[in-house]
């Protein structure tokens, strides 16, 4: 059999089963940024029940990879190639799997993901892709990677009732780092630090599904409903990657939606303060409603947890907006939850402390936005205290009922060539989007600044905040 492993991938294992990392070519050699460097729970998930029932399979990463044609060569000698693939990882995967099978003419493969949920046709279209799973994978893989030819082409997966039956992640099963001086500040088996808290940082999930409809996401119509992550095992894991890995710095909990199911929340409050190794700063995502309903809930979480990095998908400053997106908030909220935190961080900096900042999720672009709607949201941003903007030109994702719309009516400029390359790609035809550079580069600031106190009028590198979406 032929294997031409460089340094970069893991070793071979003998195994003739290749579980193929997806990501632009590069990001874990010379990434753009740290987020492209974060790792992949589906597979980690996926893979450690696949080893954890005997089923040993090799690992390498298009991101390892600097150019396609080493990612083929890497490819050859192989039986079975395993994907997961999402929306924004279809044209690598589709692309892989034709070098695949190059090489491999008689090879097999598997895929799944987010994207053969919500697109199956396109998945279908590609003749390579001889089995596609839809849906969740845990109590499915490992009788499909024994038997594939026992499973039709397209399947239904199945999935854990609760995510208290996932075991822990086995974190070695991940793609390391490909350039030695990445590896140096990587923290392998653990992930890169990313500005939001110290270094080394860990990735995890406490929930899947966030009940709400917003109209460019509503994830809860396409991943079946689980129960919660219990707040024991969230800090078990902790302490254990702290003290097998660490030490640990902070962590990110990629939760759609932390903010969410008071009860667990209470739990959490309660149990990692004390059960913790240490009380970690963190990363996760509310929403401002929540916020403004359980207020008090929102402020013990940030004092007493280090919630230091409070991710909220604010999205649009204005109303009217906000009912396109079906966000079920309102301006108010917004400005309601900017204003504790902000009150929070203040009172955390005159106790010496470290204060509490936004991760604010902004999107521009969005049909039916007028220019006064735009300048309403920027005007926000402006006023937000302590804050990393994360804005991003609306994406029209398959799965999301706006983006099925928007798709359906040939409005969708996300080809399967390219779902999304650059922070700046136009992603919907007709709309303006030299108005949006122009707005994010300053031209349109006296509008902008209209009734903002002369500290907030201060301008920030805004096209710098500009994220791949
Ligand atoms: C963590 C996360 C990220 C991380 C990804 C890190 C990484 N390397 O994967 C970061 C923060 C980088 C990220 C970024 C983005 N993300 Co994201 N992300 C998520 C999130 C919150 C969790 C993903 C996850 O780990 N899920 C848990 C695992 C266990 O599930 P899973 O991977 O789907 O795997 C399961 C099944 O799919 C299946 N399965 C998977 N593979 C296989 C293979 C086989 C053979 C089988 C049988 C089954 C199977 O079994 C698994 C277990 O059940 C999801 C939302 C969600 N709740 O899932 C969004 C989500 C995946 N992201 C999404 C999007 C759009 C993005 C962004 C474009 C911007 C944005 N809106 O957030 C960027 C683009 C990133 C890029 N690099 O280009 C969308 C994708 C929509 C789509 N149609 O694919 C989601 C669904 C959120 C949403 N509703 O908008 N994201
Ligand atoms: S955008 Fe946020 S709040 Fe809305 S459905 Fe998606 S995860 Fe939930």
């Amino acid at each position: 059999m032929l294997k031409l492993f460089g340094q970069k991938t893991a070793p071979s294992t003998g195994s003739k089963i290749l579980w193929l990392d997806l990501g632009d070519l590069g990001d874990l050699v010379h990434p753009n940024g740290p987020h492209e460097q974060w790792q992949d729970h589906g597979l980690g998930l996926l893979r450690t029940i696949l080893h954890q029932n005997g089923v040993i399979t090799d690992l390498f990463s298009t991101r390892q990879c600097t150019s396609w044609a080493e990612v083929k060569q890497k490819l050859a000698g192989y039986e079975m190639l395993i994907m997961n693939v999402r929306s924004y990882t279809f044209p690598v995967a589709y692309r892989s799997a034709r070098l695949f099978k190059e090489v491999n003419p008689n090879g097999l493969i598997l895929t799944g993901g987010m994207h053969a949920t919500v697109a199956l046709d396109e998945m279908t279209a590609i003749e390579e892709f001889d089995r596609i799973c839809q849906g969740p994978g845990e109590n499915i893989i490992v009788d499909l990677v024994k038997d594939p030819k026992s499973f039709p082409r397209v399947i239904v997966g199945a999935g854990a009732r609760s995510m208290a039956d996932w075991p822990m992640i086995d974190r070695t099963l991940w793609p390391k780092p490909a350039n030695r001086k990445l590896a140096k500040k990587f923290n392998w088996p653990l992930e890169p630090e990313c500005g939001w808290g110290p270094p080394a940082v860990a990735t995890l999930l406490t929930s899947r599904v966030c009940p709400w409809q917003c109209v460019f996401c509503n994830e809860n119509s396409y991943i079946p409903n689980m129960g919660r992550r219990p707040v024991e095992l969230v800090i078990d894991e902790l302490n254990f990657l702290d003290r097998q890995y660490g030490p640990l710095g902070s962590f990110v909990i990629h939760d759609s939606m932390f903010f969410q199911n008071p009860s667990w929340l209470e739990e959490w409050l309660e149990k990692y303060p004390r059960k913790a190794n240490k009380v970690w700063p963190y990363w996760a995502a509310g929403r401002a409603d929540t916020v403004r309903q359980w207020p008090e809930l929102f402020e013990a979480l940030v004092r007493e947890t280090r919630w230091d990095t409070v991710s909220i998908g604010f999205e649009s400053g204005s109303d009217q907006v906000l009912r396109i997106l079906n966000k079920e908030c309102s301006e108010e909220d917004n400005y309601f939850t900017i204003d504790l935190l902000t009150r929070i961080g203040d009172d955390m900096e005159r106790e010496g402390k470290r204060p509490p900042v936004f991760w604010s999720n902004i999107m521009l672009g969005i049909p039916g936005e007028t220019r006064e709607d735009a300048f309403k949201t920027m005007r926000m941003v402006k006023y937000t205290k302590r804050i990393l903007p994360s804005i991003s030109f609306y994406a029209p994702y398959p799965g999301s009922a706006l983006g099925n719309q928007l798709i359906a009516e040939g409005k969708s400029r996300m080809t399967k060539e390219n779902y999304h390359r650059f922070p700046d790609d136009e992603k919907v035809k007709g709309i303006d989007y030299q108005f949006y550079r122009d707005l994010l580069g300053g031209k349109y600031d006296t509008e902008v600044n209209h009734g903002l106190a002369q500290i907030r009028q201060e301008r920030r590198d805004y096209m710098r905040a500009l994220a791949k979406a």
